[in-house]
């Protein structure tokens, strides 16, 4: 594991890290250029990225710069950081997705909110809420896809044409974020009542 705290050296030579933990340096408020974080993500990295460093004081927070700084990297996964603090500290976690598996609540420590800008394409969606703002999400690029609920063919619709592949997944155990119905991290015959209620409404 390599520690840093020079992300401006690092951003762009991201290749040599199998994932990535990042957010703004502290205290300066530096945040580094979003592009080669993008770039590193859809070739397959990952990235942690963590909102609400503020600055030296409180009264030096700027939760909108912070939302702004991170806004081209969040929006080209449809996501976006709130221009407030929360003064959330302690988190009971509802969620059912794996990375949240095992834990009752986390400790994440006045972040920004993060809103799902892009709601029918479940490859990044909210995971977690508290008083119904989204405190954490998940962005799933382990394949191309629509992104949307249902399409397991991913021809960009949902229809019957979707229930083939459907079950040959279901019968692979094979895992695509589409057919993912209840949205609970895998796929498992517990998605297919979801999967004919979403068919039936098309
Ligand atoms: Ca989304
Ligand atoms: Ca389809
Ligand atoms: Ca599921």
């Amino acid at each position: 594991m390599t520690l840093t705290t020079t992300i401006e050296d690092q951003i762009q030579n991201l290749t040599f890290f199998d994932a990535i933990f990042v957010g703004q340096e502290h205290p300066t408020g530096f945040i580094p250029d979003n592009e080669p974080l993008i770039n590193y993500v859809k070739s397959g990295g990952s990235v942690y990225l963590f909102g609400g460093v503020a600055g030296v004081s409180s009264t030096s927070a700027d939760a909108p710069g912070e939302a702004a700084g991170w806004a081209p990297f969040l929006n080209e996964f449809g996501f976006e950081f709130s221009g407030y603090y929360n003064l959330q500290l302690v988190t009971p976690i509802q969620s059912s997705h794996p990375v949240l598996i095992g834990l009752d609540s986390l400790r994440a420590g006045n972040g920004n909110f993060i809103s799902d800008l892009t709601p029918n394409n479940v490859r990044g969606r909210i995971i977690q809420t508290v008083n119904g703002e989204g405190i954490f999400a998940v962005y799933d690029g382990r394949q191309d896809g629509s992104g949307l609920l249902g399409d397991v063919n991913l021809d960009g619709d949902v229809d019957f044409s979707d229930i083939p592949p459907f079950i040959a997944l279901l019968s692979s155990g094979g895992f695509q974020v589409e057919a993912d119905t209840d949205q609970s991290g895998d796929v498992n015959f517990a998605d297919i009542p979801a999967f004919i209620e979403i068919l039936l409404n098309q």
